[in-house]
């Protein structure tokens, strides 16, 4: 915790990968692990063009149920640590694979969401991209006005990433002297893929986590606890 500290204190380049667990103590339910159903889904069966296609209004089900969560929740401890990082730090870019937008809410600027925005729609049909904030929304699966139906803005297993947020996620990583990942089991490509590039462009990278991830031996300093609590120490 101590070295963590002073790398922190010492960059003046920082990145973080923010996963579900940053957001597990605002009440927003993580991927994998307890807690990780909804119904007898899991993410891979229901995070899927293949899904959407098959079943659009059971897919919208679940993304309109974590709408209504995410709607009621409130960012934490961990989302406003970042905050206070990045005034502190010259450089500091937040990348982020959750589309719950608690970032913004607890005042990060610049965002980087490589797997989407929950609160986008978009329209399989004429393409328009627009934002939804109603809880729950009134028709399911929802239509955009040109008749087409609409998907969530959100990043399925066998996409690819938004190309310019990819490619400024990939650059900020390369270039910190400290890359922080919080609350992500890092399975997910190429979102995990952002470590082992860190690691190998020279940061020291601190890992935060309940549990141990595949990069857990590899990484400089494995933190284990909850992100809301040791992010506002690591960071002290
Ligand atoms: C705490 C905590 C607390 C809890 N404090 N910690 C085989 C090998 C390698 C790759 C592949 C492969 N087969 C297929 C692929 C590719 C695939 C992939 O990676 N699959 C693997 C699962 C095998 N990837 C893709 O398909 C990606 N696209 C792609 O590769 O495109 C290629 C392409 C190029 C050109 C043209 C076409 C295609 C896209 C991936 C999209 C992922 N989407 C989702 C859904 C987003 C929308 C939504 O939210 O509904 O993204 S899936 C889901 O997983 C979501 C998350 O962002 C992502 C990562 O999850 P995360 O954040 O790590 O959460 P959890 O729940 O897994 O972990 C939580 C962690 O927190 C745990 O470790 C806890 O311990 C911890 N924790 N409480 C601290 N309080
Ligand atoms: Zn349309």
């Amino acid at each position: 915790m101590q070295r963590a500290r002073e790398w922190l204190r010492e960059a003046s380049s920082v990145a973080a990968l923010t996963g579900a667990g940053i957001s597990a103590e605002s009440g927003i339910p993580t991927f994998r692990g307890a807690g990780g159903l909804w119904r007898e889904f899991r993410a891979e069966d229901l995070a899927t063009p293949e899904a959407f296609a098959r079943d659009p209004r059971l897919v919208w089900e679940w993304y309109d149920w974590r709408r209504g969560l995410i709607a009621h929740a409130e960012p934490n401890a961990g989302h406003r640590a970042l905050v206070e990082l990045a005034q502190r730090v010259e450089r500091f870019t937040l990348i982020t694979q959750n589309v719950d937008g608690l970032h913004d809410r607890a005042g990060s600027r610049d965002v980087l969401k490589v797997h989407g925005d929950i609160w986008m729609v978009r329209c399989t049909a004429c393409g328009r991209q627009t934002r939804d904030d109603r809880v729950p929304l009134p028709e399911l699966p929802p239509h955009c006005e040109c008749g087409g139906l609409l998907r969530p803005g959100v990043v399925w297993f066998g996409e690819p990433l938004p190309d310019n947020v990819w490619r400024e996620a990939e650059r900020a990583t390369r270039q910190a002297e400290v890359f922080l990942v919080i609350g992500t089991a890092a399975v997910v490509y190429p979102a995990a893929g952002l470590v082992p590039l860190a690691k190998a462009a020279g940061a020291k990278v601190i890992e935060i986590n309940l549990d141990e991830t595949p990069y857990s031996a590899q990484v400089d300093c494995s933190l284990r606890g909850r992100a809301g609590e040791l992010l506002p120490e690591v960071i002290a």
